[in-house]
């Protein structure tokens, strides 16, 4: 990775931390309608994971799913419109947080239904290998999604029909204020692709650089014919399971200290200084970044929200 890159990955984690602290903030006061999911501490993920794509790559995302958006080129300015109901956001403030897409970057949607992306970004991968487009679809998803029956069905379809899809498991030990452990059974998530003869790994997804090779490793496997892989990404939510819970009780203080400790920002900064880079660089960027994200609210809540008669428009069930 060159100086340029290394920059470029350590503000895109940035974006996303620092969108997601003002999601926090435009909830508690009283901005935001409804709970956002947030991703802090799991940004190498996603980061790592979309700065190997190409920009007509897709990816499918979750509930938790502002950090993929970001990661792969999502507005912010519409994405904050959004998740404040206003007029100017993604879905015109009709869907809120889960409902971000955007299909001009390939990003597939967001989701509200745990597992809702196995079918969506397998689909996408059997289009484009019917389409010979050499696209790559990635599909995110929780540990807790990997206990859904269609992860199961959509590996086997993928592994029979070679599809060009990457399914990345964002493992951050808990579905909601469950223990994985509790519910999960054998060893690794990564286990289960081994009887659909599906290469698999379970990395530190908390390291950008790890994330980044596995996925641009499995990306160019994919794209050159050799089907699915899975990767899982160990890794943890800072925060609690959303907005609204303080994310503590179910996990020890030593636990979340733990982790705080391996913070992906942080640790990849460190590491960019030990590698030359000057701090004040890192600092101007995040600079620029708190910046982008302070105008992105102001612009989302200076926005109306939709007129009352368009509440039945784009709707379609
Ligand atoms: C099909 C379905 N079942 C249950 C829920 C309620 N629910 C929302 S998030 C969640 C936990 C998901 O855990 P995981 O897949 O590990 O994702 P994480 O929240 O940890 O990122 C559950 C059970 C849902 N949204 N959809
Ligand atoms: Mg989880």
């Amino acid at each position: 990775m060159n100086d340029e890159t290394k920059k470029t990955i350590y503000r895109n984690m940035l974006r996303i931390r620092r969108f997601e602290e003002q999601i926090f903030e435009v909830y508690t006061g009283g901005l935001m309608h409804g709970l956002a999911h947030l991703y802090i501490g799991e940004e190498a993920v996603a980061v790592g994971v979309c700065s190997a794509l190409r920009d007509d790559d897709y990816i499918t995302s979750t509930h938790r799913g502002h950090g993929h958006c970001v990661a792969k080129g999502g507005n912010l300015d519409q994405m904050m419109a959004e998740v404040l109901g206003r007029v100017t956001g993604y879905c015109r403030g009709k869907g809120g947080s889960m409902h971000i897409a955007d299909m001009s970057l390939g990003i597939l949607g967001a989701n509200g239904i745990v597992g809702g992306g196995f079918g969506i970004a397998t689909g996408a991968a059997l289009s484009a290998k019917l389409r010979k487009t050499d696209q790559v679809a990635v599909c995110f998803f929780g540990d807790g999604a990997s206990n859904q029956g269609v992860f199961f069905e959509v590996m086997n379809t993928a592994s029979i029909w070679d599809l060009p899809v990457v399914y990345v498991c964002e493992n951050n030990q808990y579905g909601e204020y469950t223990a994985t452990d509790s519910v999960t059974a054998g060893d690794t998530i990564a286990d289960r692709a081994k009887p659909f003869g599906i290469p698999s790994s379970t990395i530190d997804g908390n390291d950008v650089v790890i994330v980044h090779e596995t996925a641009a490793a499995a990306v160019a496997g994919a794209r050159e014919g050799k089907g699915p892989t899975l990767i899982e990404c160990m890794t943890y939510r800072h925060r609690g399971h959303h907005v609204g819970d303080p994310g503590d009780g179910y996990r020890s203080e030593e636990e979340r200290q733990a982790w705080q400790d391996k913070d992906p920002i942080t640790t990849f900064r460190a590491r960019l200084v030990d590698e030359g880079i000057d701090a004040e660089d890192l600092d101007g960027i995040d600079a620029a970044v708190q910046e982008e994200v302070a105008d992105a609210v102001e612009s989302a809540a200076g926005a109306p929200y939709p007129d009352v008669e368009e509440a039945t428009h784009h709707v379609f069930a």
